[in-house]
């Protein structure tokens, strides 16, 4: 799973990124500080079910974390992109072309409203985020219509001649965007184009399918960033617009200051933790209270940071993905080896029995026979749609 961090420069995806991966690439105040994109490893929280066992587990391909399973997700940090990235301003071609692989994004916006659409720092409040909303989803939508453009009077003749379907040739068109068949065929039914005739499409019909493609297959959440600094008005404004797309509020530049504090002994927090503790007070220097302090004052007003919280809601709601669990042996949730709970996968909503067969080996797929639940011992069937949490034992004739 690939999340992409986008949005207009100086905004915080830099400061979001190194938050989720901890990882350091430049931050600073000025537009094109990132010039090759950052890939980094982050993670969504999952209750780990050994703490129903009452012994830990042995995780494999997800960490553990005192009863809370981390399973991993990518995450890449995009230059910031401005108006007209589309036409290659900032840029912008080279940038999205970045994006190519990312299953769903985290639009990063300044959610004090202190930047414009450049990215030059101003007062808080004085631009309003939901321009940049719009903007992005337009320079995203122009992308896509851009790449379904190329010589297409041309090719759909030529498609049209031979009967091909329109499904496979879009499909084709957008190899490396990675839209799976089913996303090009339900964005198809939702658009009232002529299918049999896509020579008769105009540009702007091109645009439409591009805007629906977009939303079946790449879902965005909007991170309305530096929330610390937001005046109230705006967030209101934000939190009672019903037309935006999914929005956590978050402080990212607090988010970090904790991890990296954590990392230093410092602190006590675990992402998204609602709160922190300091073990040792006379370790702190005056300007690290303050800071935690402010950071406190932000957390009893907020909840949390939303860094976390934001990816979560994109992974979980957004891309409606579901942990289960795969083990060898029903009874005492192991692998062949004895590994309590070894694995934890990250699924789509919907997975039957088999196709998580086919996830952790083709043969067990191929081989399927029943699947048995770790909690009920009842056999399932092939088809048998998994549930959050579920742990599964598969029983394959290879
Ligand atoms: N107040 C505040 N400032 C932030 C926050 N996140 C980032 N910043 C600041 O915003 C500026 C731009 O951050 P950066 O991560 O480089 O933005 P990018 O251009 O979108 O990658 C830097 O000065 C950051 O310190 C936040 O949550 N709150
Ligand atoms: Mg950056």
């Amino acid at each position: 799973m690939e999340i992409g961090l986008v949005g207009k420069p100086n905004v915080g995806k830099s400061t979001l990124f190194n938050a989720l991966t901890l990882a350091s690439v430049p931050v600073a105040p000025y537009p094109f500080t990132t010039i090759e994109p950052n890939r980094g490893p982050s993670f969504v929280r999952f209750p780990c079910p050994h703490r129903e066992l009452g012994h830990a587990c042995v995780p494999g391909n997800a960490g553990c974390d005192a009863g809370t399973r981390t399973l991993p997700v990518v995450l890449v940090d995009v230059a910031g992109l401005v108006p007209g990235a589309h036409e290659g301003k900032g840029l912008g071609n080279q940038f999205l072309d970045d994006l190519r692989a990312a299953d769903g994004f985290l639009h990063v916006v300044d959610g004090s409203g202190a930047t414009d659409a450049q990215g030059v720092l101003g007062a808080p409040g004085s631009h309003d985020p939901r321009e940049e909303i719009q903007f992005l989803e337009e320079e995203l939508t122009r992308w896509v219509a851009g790449i379904l453009d190329r010589q297409w009077d041309r090719q759909v003749r030529g498609l049209e001649l031979s009967g091909g379907k329109v499904e496979g040739f879009v499909e084709e068109r957008l190899t490396g965007l990675s839209i799976p068949l089913p996303s090009i065929q339900a964005a198809l039914r939702q658009v009232p184009l002529d299918l049999a005739h896509p020579s008769h499409w105009t540009p702007g019909d091109r645009l439409l399918l591009a805007r629906v493609l977009l939303r079946v297959a790449k879902p965005r959440r909007v991170v309305a960033n530096k929330a610390d600094q937001a005046p109230g008005p705006l967030v209101e404004a934000l939190r009672a617009d019903a037309s935006l797309p999914p929005l956590s509020f978050a402080s990212a530049e607090m988010e970090l200051t904790l991890r990296r504090a954590s990392k230093g002994g410092l602190v006590r927090y675990s992402p998204g933790d609602p709160s922190f503790s300091i073990p040792d007070p006379g370790r702190l220097t005056a300007g690290q209270r303050n800071a935690l302090e402010s950071i406190r004052r932000f957390l009893s007003v907020w909840g949390t940071t939303g860094v976390q919280e934001a990816l979560e809601g994109l992974v979980f709601q957004g891309l409606h993905r579901i942990v289960v669990f795969p083990v060898e042996d029903e009874t005492k949730w192991t692998d062949g080896r004895g590994r309590v709970l070894p694995d934890a996968f990250l699924v789509p909503q919907g997975t039957t029995a088999r196709q998580l067969a086919y996830r952790v080996h083709t043969d067990l797929g191929e081989g399927f026979i029943r699947a048995v639940d770790g909690r009920t011992h009842r056999a399932l069937a092939a088809d048998h749609i998994l549930q959050p949490g579920d742990i599964v034992r598969i029983v394959s004739r290879k």
